[in-house]
């Protein structure tokens, strides 16, 4: 096992990882900005070093930076969290160049799975259920006529290097083909550097679920269940549950026991997440995560492994300690994602905090790196804690939600509880009857 690893993030992440090293007798070195000196994930580290000016591609996306960092201070390890560089391939390959080792999968399946038709038609290999569309990049306004044609209008065109929708264009009828195809061209170059697009049948009411799966690249791979995260905004996800309350025992297995053949297949190492558009009792396989997840631990509440640690020793080589069998779903898990933003208008506002009392009690969660007197700084994502309640069914879970949201205590700034409080009120989000445009349609279309 790893003597010391380096955290490559910053906020309630590095927390969740420090946590994990520290049970398992792990020394950390956190990374951070000049931004981020009095973070509460530089004051828990065993060691800190400071990599540079507060823009993120000075400092955390600082590749040079960061390896410098993990050889003063004498490393095995190094773990990129979320976001970040955690989905960067070359990254992947030159933390395991300099002799250190990546907590994550290999490059060669992160840049299989960051290729979106790669993603897919391996997807297909694997027999994974899939959305209909063009076998692999679209060049010309006529395929994507021809695939409307053929497959049923409407369609959408996505960017091959895309994921969180960027790029994405609907395009209703043939009429419409030319435009939509050279704006999801441009946009897909302005965001990626790749102006490269497909398409697939554009399905109009789905939900995302996901599976999250854990693999050990020695032949042993199992499914965690799902997470629906059809609540979302801008493509940000809000709240998410587990587990999903459209789904029953059976689908869950067939898909999870889907989703742990294919990882198992591939020889993947690492943690996963597969993505689906769920829609009329089908699944459609979108695209793969090769990373861990902000969500993650709605899963951890409801099967009661630590997928951070679970990360930790199949990266430093271990098999996995436990079999499909061994995992037993239990209750109900929902995960609040609090911003600092106006609750109305989603502005960021960043500040600095007041007041700090958290909730507590039983099944209640909250992770974040937030202090009385902590100035949020303004350069990074806007989200500042996580709240996850679990209970034993979803009524006691939402029960517990509600009384956490009324307890939470974030003075100084704005944040995102109120709209917390808003969704659980919702007829609609008690019955469990949302889809991935239901949250856009209660908060409307504000900027
Ligand atoms: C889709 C879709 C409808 N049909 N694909 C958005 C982000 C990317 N991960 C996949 N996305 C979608 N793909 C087909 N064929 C609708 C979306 C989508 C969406 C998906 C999940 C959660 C929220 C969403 C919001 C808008 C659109």
């Amino acid at each position: 096992m790893f003597d010391k690893v380096l955290i490559a993030n910053r906020g309630e992440i590095a927390l969740r990882i420090h946590r994990a090293c520290r049970e398992m007798g792990i020394q950390t070195v956190a990374v951070h900005s000049t931004a981020d000196s009095d973070a509460m994930h530089v004051r828990l580290a065993d060691e800190s070093v400071c990599i540079g000016p507060p823009p993120a591609r000075d400092s955390y996306l600082n590749i040079p930076a960061i390896l410098s960092a993990a050889t003063i201070a004498g490393v095995d390890a190094i773990h990129p969290g979320y976001g970040f560089l955690s989905e960067n391939a070359r990254f992947a390959e030159a933390v395991e160049a300099h002799g250190f080792t990546f907590i994550g999968p290999t490059p060669q399946h992160i840049a299989m799975m960051g290729d979106k038709i790669v993603a897919k038609q391996t997807a297909k290999t694997l027999g994974l259920p899939l959305v209909p569309g063009s076998p692999g990049p679209v060049e010309s306004v006529d395929e994507v006529v021809a695939l409307g044609e053929e497959i049923g209008w409407p369609v959408l065109i996505k960017a091959v290097a895309g994921g969180g929708g960027r790029g994405m264009k609907v395009v209703e009828d043939a009429d419409g083909a030319a435009e939509a195809f050279s704006l999801a061209r441009a946009e897909a170059q302005a965001a990626f550097g790749n102006n490269s697009v497909y398409v697939e049948k554009y399905l109009a009411r789905p939900r995302h679920i996901e599976i999250q799966v854990l693999s050990d690249g020695q032949g042993s791979s199992v499914h965690l269940g799902e997470r629906d995260c059809s609540l979302q905004r801008r493509h940000q996800k809000v709240l998410e549950e587990a587990p999903s309350p459209a789904l029953n025992r059976e689908q869950r297995n067939m898909i999870g026991e889907l989703a742990a053949a294919s990882v198992r297949t591939l020889n993947y190492r690492g943690v996963g997440t597969l993505e689906f558009l769920y829609q009329d009792g089908e699944f459609y396989f979108i695209e793969m995560n090769t990373r861990l997840q902000v969500e993650h631990p709605i899963t951890e509440a409801v099967t009661g492994i630590d997928l951070v640690r679970e990360q930790i020793r199949v990266a430093s080589g271990a098999p996995l300690g436990f079999t499909q069998k061994d995992i037993v779903f239990q209750g109900h898990a929902i995960e609040c994602r609090i911003n600092a933003e106006n609750p109305e208008t989603f502005a960021p506002c960043p500040g600095t905090v007041a007041d700090y009392h958290p909730p507590g009690g039983l099944g209640v969660r909250v992770d974040s790196g937030l202090y009385t007197g902590y100035a949020i700084p303004p350069f990074y994502d806007s989200m500042v804690a996580k709240l996850i309640v679990s209970g034993r069914t979803r009524n006691e879970c939402l029960m517990r939600l509600r009384r956490s949201l009324d307890e939470f205590v974030i003075g100084g700034i704005e944040t995102t509880i109120p709209l917390h409080k808003r969704i659980i009120a919702q007829q609609a989000f008690i019955d469990g009857d949302y889809d991935i445009h239901w949250l856009e349609k209660l908060v409307g279309l504000k900027s």
